[in-house]
């Protein structure tokens, strides 16, 4: 049998063409939690500076978390978003707000 998807098998008149398996990395969401604490113009700016997404959807976004307690961000690759997940942890905390953000597998 050929594993060479563009070719076909012709044995006793069967016909089988196996179907090209394309490997996608993993994605990972990366997630904003709501706290009581942190100021709303802070999580704007980190969703601002660190997302690269505009003032109006930082606004959506952070009031997504406020009333609903968590908000997917974004979804990127294992290392982009361990990155970002970083980012902003590191930021908050020098900060000194208890902002907290995490990823998980789509
Ligand atoms: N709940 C916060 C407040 O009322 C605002 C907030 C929004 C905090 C989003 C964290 O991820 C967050 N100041």
């Amino acid at each position: 049998m050929s594993d060479d998807p563009g070719k076909t098998d012709d044995e006793a008149g069967v016909v089988t063409k196996t179907k090209p398996k394309t490997q996608r990395p993993p994605l990972y969401k990366v997630m904003l939690l709501n706290d009581d604490y942190t100021p709303m113009e802070f999580v704007v700016h980190v969703l601002e500076r660190f997302f690269g997404i505009t003032h109006g959807q930082a606004v959506e976004i952070m009031l997504t978390v406020h009333k609903k307690g968590l908000a997917v961000v974004g979804v990127f690759s294992h290392e982009i978003a361990e990155t970002k997940v970083a980012q902003v942890m590191d930021f908050a905390r020098r900060h000194q707000h208890p902002l907290q953000c995490t990823m998980e597998k789509e």
